[in-house]
């Protein structure tokens, strides 16, 4: 796309990473990385991820926000930001996938009881511990999405009980879905492994928390694969330590890093990964970003824009 000059703005995402896969879907792009952005007239398009607060309101062009991730909270948490800009966040297969290979990676490892085998290894110890078969065993996934949506139908796949919880009602064959406020403690009454896959909003901050996780059925096991403010940790730890729920996997915290004196880096039911449940895959992604922006020179509606109300 001729003169479409285009702002890599970034204090945390590498742009050697997006130029070769950018380029290759429009060679003619003019891409720019912060804070080396020539005259600010020309940008029509900004690429963020964790973008200095403040910064869009700079350029007068500004046609699109791109945001090189599926979650916008970071984003909106801008206070600067350009009013009537849209925001269009990231779907993209090559992250989808990630998240429900990720998703299925931990929702076997309890359903098959890894986590009491590999003790048995450390103490020597043969025996064979049962496991329910699949229909027997019942998934929660908070948010039926794009991510939550891919999970869904992948667990589904393997034959696991499946229940969703959304905002808005939905009907998904094989999965029984709850909605709303109303449907939050039916829903996790009778799960067993809750996976959250919610985006961080002002409704979702801190909603696994005492209450939640009370609503669970004892023993139960919980992934989070969102953002850490999903979770109150406190209320985690106080729930593990009790034993009403068994374990945690956790992806995403706050803040990140994870503080090197947190309890949750050495609770031995407690899997901690570093945000890399899905990572922004630009080879996969590169192509949709560019057809965004050929869609929103020609006047075209933008898939996948961001609702700045909902926070999603
Ligand atoms: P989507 O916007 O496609 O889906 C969000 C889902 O959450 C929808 O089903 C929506 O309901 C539901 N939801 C939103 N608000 C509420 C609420 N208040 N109550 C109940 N349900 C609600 O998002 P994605 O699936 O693409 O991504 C989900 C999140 O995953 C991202 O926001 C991001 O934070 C996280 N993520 C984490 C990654 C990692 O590496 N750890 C990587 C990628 C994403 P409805 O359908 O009714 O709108
Ligand atoms: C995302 C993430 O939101 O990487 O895409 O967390």
């Amino acid at each position: 796309m001729e003169d479409m000059a285009v702002l890599f703005c970034s204090l945390e995402e590498e742009p050697e990473r997006w130029r070769g896969p950018l380029l290759a879907a429009d060679p003619g792009l003019d891409f720019r990385v912060w804070p080396a952005t020539g005259p600010v007239e020309d940008i029509e398009f900004a690429l963020v991820w964790k973008h200095p607060p403040g910064e869009l309101r700079r350029y007068p062009n500004l046609k699109v926000i791109f945001q090189l991730g599926a979650g916008v909270d970071n984003l909106l948490r801008d206070p600067g930001l350009p009013p009537g800009v849209p925001i269009v966040r990231l779907v993209d297969h090559g992250l989808t996938i990630g998240m429900s290979e990720y998703v299925l990676l931990h929702v076997l490892r309890y359903h098959r009881r890894m986590p009491e085998l590999e003790e048995q290894q450390r103490r020597r110890q043969w025996v064979q511990i049962q496991y329910p078969l699949p229909w027997e065993r019942s998934i929660g996934i908070m948010g039926l999405g794009v991510i939550g949506g891919d999970a869904a139908a992948r667990l589904k796949a393997l034959e696991f009980q499946l229940r969703g919880w959304s905002r808005s009602p939905k009907q998904i064959a094989g999965v029984a879905c709850f909605h709303g406020e109303a449907g939050l403690v039916p829903f996790l009454s009778a799960t067993e492994i809750l996976v959250c896959l919610l985006p961080l909003t002002p409704a979702t901050a801190g909603i696994i928390d005492a209450r939640t996780l009370a609503a669970l059925p004892k023993g139960a096991c919980v992934i989070n694969a969102a953002r850490g403010a999903h979770v109150v940790a406190d209320d985690l730890l106080a729930a593990l330590e009790s034993g009403h729920i068994a374990h945690a996997t956790l992806d995403v915290f706050t803040p990140e890093p994870l503080p090197r004196e947190h309890p949750f880096w050495t609770h031995p039911r407690v899997t901690v990964t570093p945000h890399v449940a899905g990572i922004t895959q630009p080879q996969t992604s590169a192509a949709g970003i560019i057809d965004g922006m050929r869609r929103a020179r020609a006047g075209l509606p933008l898939a996948n824009r961001v609702d700045p109300v909902a926070g999603y």
